[in-house]
């Protein structure tokens, strides 16, 4: 019975991807059947005659969406033919293997080598930063790379519509401390419900930058889009909160789609299925992403949970036992700057339960 029903999600979830796959290499281009059709592999000649090494890589293209085998990529303009197309559509070279940690995310800088079979993704750049997450407990990938080379991680939430999460907003805080990039916090849907002052110093007092914003009224977008100007980001946060919509405000030619939050259940219908890099004005370079359910923290160990909280770690110095774990132990200097509101409790909150998830080693995607 176990056995069967593990099989059953192990189909769906093929097929689900084999949809995913078709989708998104159906909107790459309109003639892609043609690069589909018996377009002959690539044989182990053909690829050393294009001058493919292992292990280096001497990035001329910046990758804007992927799906397995295709990747849709911007072209580094080197000034010297003015009407060189600067995307491109490529294959991406069977030998690149996809091991623990996802092969390609948007963003990632790639070397392209042209073939005479059109453009080929011959090997992927170290990343210098990261949005990551913790693979599905179904998947292959144990680290699902969200977006690659970030300058900024644009937390996107709203009070209502969906309903504020403080832990996923925790848990986004710890990522971006984890893949080097810096956080952004952008509360959306003000026309609904504005966050109060009270409730946006717990974060301007850890010195994240924090954004109101609406796209009903317009109000806020400048001073989001003043902020990003030059920078590469990354929105992200759950389904329906209006990432694309922001994006489509800051630039009404992208069209990006959008829908309404459900109504029975206040949540977003995860309109944006794949993560994609776009151009805007200001020399803002932006990575829309799907909304997320759960933001699963890889390879964090229970004892390391508090380094990823400021506040508390700093607090911990003064704690009686070396190695409290703030939760249970008397003489705690963490809990008791909570009970006296030094420390936020919901910022207390959200560490528990991840250090507590960690310590039952429940899956953290959960
Ligand atoms: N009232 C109000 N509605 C908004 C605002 N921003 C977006 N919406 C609406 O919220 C709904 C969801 O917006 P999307 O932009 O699709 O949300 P998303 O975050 O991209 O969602 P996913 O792609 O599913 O992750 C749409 O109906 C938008 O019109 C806002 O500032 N105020
Ligand atoms: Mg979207
Ligand atoms: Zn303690």
């Amino acid at each position: 019975m176990v056995k069967s029903k593990g099989r059953g999600r192990k189909k769906r979830s093929t097929a689900r991807e084999r949809q995913w796959e078709e989708k998104h290499e159906a909107s790459f281009t309109h003639d892609l059947a043609r690069h589909r059709r018996g377009r002959p592999k690539l044989s182990d000649a053909a690829l050393s005659a294009a001058g493919i090494e292992e292990g280096t890589c001497e990035p001329n293209a910046t990758v804007v969406t992927h799906s397995r085998r295709w990747a849709f990529v911007m072209l580094d303009q080197d000034g010297s033919q003015e009407d060189q197309e600067d995307t491109s559509l490529c294959r991406i070279d069977e030998r690149l293997r996809e091991e623990e940690e996802s092969l390609l995310a948007p963003g990632d800088r790639v070397q392209v080598r042209f073939t005479e079979d059109g453009g080929l993704v011959i090997a992927v750049a170290p990343r210098k930063t990261m949005l990551m997450r913790l693979g599905g407990p179904h998947s292959r990938i144990k680290r699902q790379v969200l977006a690659a080379n970030i300058d900024e991680l644009v937390i996107v939430a709203s009070v209502q519509k969906p309903q504020f999460s403080p832990g996923l907003v925790d848990r986004f805080l710890i990522a971006a401390q984890q893949g080097g990039v810096e956080p952004v916090l952008c509360f959306n849907k003000i026309d609904l419900e504005a966050p109060s002052e009270e409730f946006l110093s717990l974060y301007k007092e850890l010195g994240i930058p924090v954004y109101c914003t609406s796209c009903e009224t317009g109000e806020g977008i400048d001073a989001l889009e003043e902020y990003l100007a030059g920078k590469l980001c990354v929105f992200s946060g759950h389904s329906g909160v209006g990432k694309s919509s922001i994006l489509n405000v800051m630039d009404p030619e992208l069209q990006l789609v959008t829908r309404e939050v459900s109504e029975a259940t206040r949540k977003g219908r995860h309109t944006t299925t794949a993560g994609a890099l776009y151009r805007l004005h200001r020399d803002i370079r932006v990575i829309d992403t799907p909304g997320i359910r759960a933001l699963g923290l890889w390879g964090l160990s229970a004892e390391e949970v508090s380094l990823y909280f400021p506040e508390i770690a700093e607090q911990s110095l003064q704690c009686k036992f070396r190695d409290c774990t703030h939760i249970h132990e008397k003489d705690c200097a963490v809990q008791e700057a909570v009970e006296e509101g030094r420390i936020a409790r919901a910022r207390y909150e959200s560490y528990r339960r991840i250090r507590e998830g960690i310590e039952a080693q429940k899956p953290e995607w959960a």
